[in-house]
């Protein structure tokens, strides 16, 4: 049973340094313990079966580092990472700390603020390609408004467009393998977060100049902090070829961004996007953006990231209990198979076939009249969920 569950680089789990870096500040309270550092991150991680960690600049390099203390960080950092063979497939930058960034970075009205995000952005895209990322994340954590006459939010739109495709630029330019996925968040740190939502970054990427470089990075916690069901979020990002990268963890609908351990609050919900995931074959990271409880000490934060992925690959399981279960889908063909009732119609529109629909007789009440057995379904699918079948 135990070994069943044991993670293997093979399964792609990853997590980010700040998660299991992170001390336990929050709004409230100091720091209740010190994180692991990188090099500890990584050992760590590699002793539990992760594929590798993802970082934001300042996780690993100070802000205010000398060129010589970056090179000497970096340098120790990719020694740990050649010694336990564990990867950094994504990375990102740090717009958010600083009060330089108080007001936005890419959406703030001082061109030296937009421009010096520029600057930090390009380095952190450095720092990625020097260990081997394919994905840099943008999360714009500063970049919105609590007083909205301060900023034409139209005017946001440009700015932030002109940013990415700036970025998409440098990358060209540079002949890195890297793309870039777009992190939404309704709010928090600000009073209200532009493009918010996963859906609203859908709609951006195509107005950009490259869109073809730039997808997305959903995170559990985002979605259901606005009240949206991740997993349909995620099928629209997947279905749109834009799902490169995904931010696991797990939230309380409409609160504060939780971060929790995965698989510990919205088990059903979560259950439906690792199915997603596994029938459809993500292949990118499996990525954890989420912390320990404040109450943990180093100990409890190595249970956590223990349980995050031992989550994930139990629910793997139960995916597959479910695919293979036959009064499932015995269900599912009867609801899904209804071809038949419709022999050859051809949802395409053309003007001869639309002659056709319209002398169909549709029998709205015997349609109407047979229930949909979603009851049944549904117990099954939470007697699977609940380890009863
Ligand atoms: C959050 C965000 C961040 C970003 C990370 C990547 O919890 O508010 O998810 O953790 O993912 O900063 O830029
Ligand atoms: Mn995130
Ligand atoms: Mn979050």
């Amino acid at each position: 049973m135990t070994n069943h569950y044991q993670p293997a680089p093979s399964d792609r789990f990853t997590f980010g340094l700040w998660t299991v870096g992170n001390p336990g500040r929050d709004p409230f309270g100091e720091p209740v313990r010190t994180g692991y550092s990188p090099v500890e991150a990584v050992k760590m991680l590699a002793e539990l079966g992760a594929y590798g960690v993802c970082l934001h600049d300042n996780d690993l390099v100070p802000i205010d580092a000398t060129l010589q203390q970056r090179d000497q960080i970096v340098n120790r950092f990719k020694q740990a990472l050649a010694e336990t063979g564990m990867k950094v497939p994504m990375a990102t930058v740090n717009l958010f700390t600083h009060p330089v960034f108080k007001d936005g970075a890419f959406t703030s009205n001082d061109p030296r603020v937009r421009a010096y995000a520029l600057q930090k952005t390009t380095a952190a895209i450095d720092l990625g390609a020097e260990l081997g990322a394919s994905i840099f994340v943008l999360w714009g954590g500063r970049e919105g408004t609590e007083v909205d006459a301060s900023k034409d939010a139209v005017e946001s739109m440009k700015r932030y467009r002109e940013s990415v495709n700036y970025l998409c630029e440098y990358v060209i330019d540079s002949k890195y393998d890297i793309k870039f996925a777009l992190e939404a968040k309704p709010n928090e740190p600000r009073g209200d977060l532009y493009v918010p939502t996963t859906g609203a970054m859908l709609g951006l990427i195509p107005t950009l100049d490259h869109p073809e470089m730039v997808g997305v990075n959903p995170e559990v916690a985002h979605e259901r902090m606005a009240g949206l069901n991740f997993y349909h979020a995620v099928a629209q990002a997947l279905e749109s070829g834009k799902l490169f990268h995904i931010d696991l963890n797990d939230q309380k609908p409409g609160r504060f961004d939780q971060d929790l351990r995965f698989g510990s609050e919205d088990v059903k919900n979560n259950f439906f996007l690792v199915k997603l995931l596994e029938d459809y074959n993500y292949q990118g990271p499996l990525h954890f953006d989420a912390h320990a409880y404040r109450t943990e000490d180093l100990e409890g934060v190595r249970e956590f990231a223990k349980g995050c992925m031992r989550s994930y690959l139990i629910l793997k399981e139960k995916v597959k209990r479910f695919n293979s279960d036959p009064e499932i889908q015995e269900l599912l063909q009867q609801l899904q198979h209804l071809d038949a009732d419709l022999p050859g119609f051809d949802f395409r529109y053309s003007a001869d076939k639309h002659q056709a629909l319209k002398a169909i007789r549709f029998d709205r009440d015997q349609i109407a009249a047979k229930g949909l057995a979603y009851e049944k379904l549904d117990q099954l699918t939470m007697e699977i969920i609940l380890g009863v079948r």
